[in-house]
């Protein structure tokens, strides 16, 4: 088993050096792995999900990933419904398609119907990107920024971003944590071959990589978080294929809530690329590796 925190160690390393030194850099790195969004007709094989609490990256991560993200466009809002996407995955003479569905964050009737379509009821993606950003949610109202900064500010507590952090933190483990439960107990996608946790917005928090690392992946016996618990739970109880990436979709500043100091981007657009290249490269590996396995 440590071998596996050890193997998903060492991948997250040899990112960062590569995203440090500004090239891919041979960092288990396969040249050449190309993502596309899909024209035309084709079958809709390899069915993966992203999902994830609200303003964790998932609709500008599709964008970033099937490289239709344009510089200069305006930002995203908020997803009120599930996004549908089809996409191209190429790496020298091997092509398919992946059929890409994103789940809002938010609560609403149109989460819970995305969910039932996507994994419940004996639907199932392959696939699952599950969607963080160590606690740099964006908060996309003022009425809940306002409700959220009154909620940490009671008793006169302050209010930092390390606060901030942990609110989305112990919203993101509850989610994370009803997904693993349900997966463990057979209640959702029952047919699903891998799931990737990609740890997002990393460009916000570059100088702390190493606490969001210890957050989110296990480290040796004893020594992890409740996160990293539940993907020990996942490691031990199912034979799903794991990974944990670091990802980074925009630059874009992070405001944690109105009257804190907002936070710039620490690295700039090829450095993205790279992370983009690793992702692209993970996403090929369990989508090829997937479609040998079960069936
Ligand atoms: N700096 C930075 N900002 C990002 C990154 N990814 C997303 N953002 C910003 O974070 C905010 C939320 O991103 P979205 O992709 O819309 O979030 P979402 O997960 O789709 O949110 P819901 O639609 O509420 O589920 C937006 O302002 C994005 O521009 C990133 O990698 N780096
Ligand atoms: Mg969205």
């Amino acid at each position: 088993m440590s071998d596996l925190w050890d193997g998903l160690r060492s991948r997250w390393e040899s990112i960062r050096h590569a995203v440090d030194a500004g090239t891919p850099g041979n960092g288990g790195v396969r040249q050449g792995v190309a993502i596309t969004e899909a024209t035309g007709p084709g079958l809709a094989t390899n069915p993966i999900t992203i999902t994830g609490i609200p303003g964790a990256g998932k609709t500008v991560f599709y964008e970033a990933l099937a490289q239709t993200l344009r510089s200069g466009a305006p930002d995203s809002t908020r997803s009120q419904k599930i996004e549908k996407h089809m996409i191209q995955l190429a790496a020298n003479r091997w092509r398919n398609r992946a059929a890409v569905t994103v789940i809002p964050g938010q609560d609403s009737t149109e989460r819970e119907k995305a969910l039932d379509d996507t994994m419940r009821n004996g639907a199932s993606p392959h696939g699952l990107v599950y969607f963080t950003c160590w606690g740099h949610n964006r908060i996309w109202y003022r009425s809940d920024q306002r409700e959220v900064l009154e909620r940490l500010g009671e008793g006169g507590r302050v209010v930092d971003e390390d606060a901030v952090r942990g609110w989305h933190l112990n919203k993101e483990l509850l989610d994370f944590r009803t997904l693993v439960d349900d997966i463990i107990e057979g209640r959702v996608a029952e047919r699903l071959r891998w799931l990737i946790v990609a740890v997002s917005k990393v460009d916000i928090y570059w100088d702390r990589l190493a606490e969001a690392r210890d957050y989110y992946l296990p480290g040796e016996q004893g020594r992890h978080s409740q996160f990293g618990e539940l993907l020990r739970d996942l490691a031990v109880e199912t034979s799903l294929r794991l990974a944990v990436l670091p990802m980074g979709s925009r630059v874009i500043r992070h405001q944690f809530l109105p009257g804190l100091p907002a936070r710039t981007s620490q690295l700039d657009d090829a450095q993205l690329g790279v992370l983009r290249a690793h992702f692209s490269n993970g996403l090929h590996e369990f989508v090829h590796s997937g479609e040998q396995g079960r069936t």
